[in-house]
């Protein structure tokens, strides 16, 4: 079982990935996750603390001369604003707290979090609910990227909406391209024209004070079929995935396929009729191979009764704007139990192309654990052996 945590708080002095369960002889370098952590911060619209940090992976266990155990993977990432906070996060005991917030921003985590954990301090809480905790599992995403990789799986994404400026995608062909484009635009939208729109839609919110959220989807080629399973509610892949990008900070809402407008269309025009093609060929042990199953629409999204159906899979995600305004909103101050109207030093007007990076990697990982207990194994010489011999099987069936 591929299991993976996070540690660390945003102004601590660094973050902690686990990741636990990979096979033995997965080749993994720090230029593989640094290069992810990199794509991470260079979304338009973050604040000034993207300046501050320069996100770098520090490899600490796992991994011997290049190449995965089979024992836990520890990697580390400093924060590099952590020199500015030492005297207000500091571990040592008799620390005086200082700087403490006891202004809850609406939509953060900073109230509930702190009536749950009985904080007087809400930096309590919001050290560990920011999004930089994000960086960390980006990292531990791109190890799971590195082992899809090797059988032929690509996890991508890109920004379809911010702020209700929206790119309606034309029917999808070639998604390399799509990513391509989006990888070159600093909002992640595939389109330039739109993508300059939506800059000058964040600059705008930005000059209000306000913030933005957005919509991005997350494609996975490659993907053989037969990952998750219909036999019981936790097995269920579009569920799991569901769960990996609801859990990332700030979505609010996850469609697969063609998702909410399936409600509004006959089944007729949902479902994606079944084809066989005979003379299907690709590159040898990879998925699509041989004759195969296949659909001329993918409404499904890759996705039938919970199982991967060969089709790429296609997820969506909302991302609500960020609840650090400049702009006050009202709120009551915690100790004093007065109304106030909060307002920041700082803030992000707009996340959402960094959020569809960390979405690649929440995606990844359980794509990559849905992989490991279909194909599992204890090393990589193992997982190609069990990969092969299904690839034949669905080949021949
Ligand atoms: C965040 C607030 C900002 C963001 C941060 C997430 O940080 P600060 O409070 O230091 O200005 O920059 O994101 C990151 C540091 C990051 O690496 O993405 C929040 O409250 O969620």
């Amino acid at each position: 079982m591929l299991r993976y945590m996070t540690s660390g708080e945003s102004h601590g002095r660094l973050l902690v990935a686990l990741i636990d369960g990979l096979p033995s002889g997965l080749e993994i370098a720090p230029s593989d996750i640094d290069r992810e952590l990199e794509r991470r911060q260079t979304g338009y619209g973050r604040g000034a603390r993207m300046k501050i940090e320069k996100d770098r992976v520090e490899i600490v266990s796992g991994v011997r001369g290049g190449k995965t155990l089979g024992s836990p993977v520890g990697l580390l990432i400093k924060n590099l604003d952590y020199e500015n906070w030492k005297d207000v996060m500091a571990v040592e005991p008799g620390t005086a707290i200082k700087r403490a917030v006891t202004r809850p921003r609406p939509g953060h985590a900073d109230l509930p979090g702190a009536l749950k954990y009985d904080h007087k301090d809400l930096r309590n809480i919001l050290e560990r609910s920011s999004a930089r905790e994000t960086a960390a599992r980006v990292a531990a995403g791109a190890v799971a990227k590195k082992l899809l990789r090797g059988f032929g799986i690509r996890v991508l994404s890109w920004v379809i909406e911010i702020g209700g400026t929206r790119w309606t995608p034309r029917r999808i062909t070639d998604h390399l391209t799509l990513f391509e484009r989006a990888e070159a635009s600093d909002v992640r939208c595939p389109d330039r024209t739109v993508s300059r729109k939506m800059r000058q839609t964040i600059d705008r919110a930005g000059k209000r004070g306000d913030s933005l959220g957005g919509v991005f989807e997350v494609l996975v080629e490659g993907v053989p079929p037969g990952l998750g399973s219909h036999t019981q509610w936790d097995r269920k892949l579009d569920a799991r995935l569901a769960m990996a990008l609801m859990s990332v900070q700030a979505v609010k809402g996850v469609e697969v396929g063609v998702g909410f407008r399936a409600g509004s269309l006959p089944g007729s025009k949902v479902h994606d009729e079944i084809f066989y093609n005979k003379e299907k060929t690709d590159e040898a042990g990879r998925w699509p191979i041989g004759p195969r199953f296949y659909r001329k629409t993918n409404n499904a999204g890759g996705i039938e009764g919970g199982t991967s159906n060969g089709e790429p899979v296609v997820l969506r995600a909302v991302m609500k704007p960020i609840p650090t305004l400049m702009k006050p909103l009202r709120s009551v101050d915690i100790l004093t139990k007065k109304p106030f109207e909060a307002s920041v030093e700082r803030s992000d007007v707009c996340a959402v192309p960094a959020a569809s990076i960390v979405a690649e990697a929440a995606v990844a990982l359980e794509i990559a654990g849905a992989f490991l207990e279909k194909f599992g194994g204890d090393s990589m010489r193992e997982i190609e052996r069990n990969f092969r011999g299904y690839l034949r099987q669905i080949r021949s069936f």
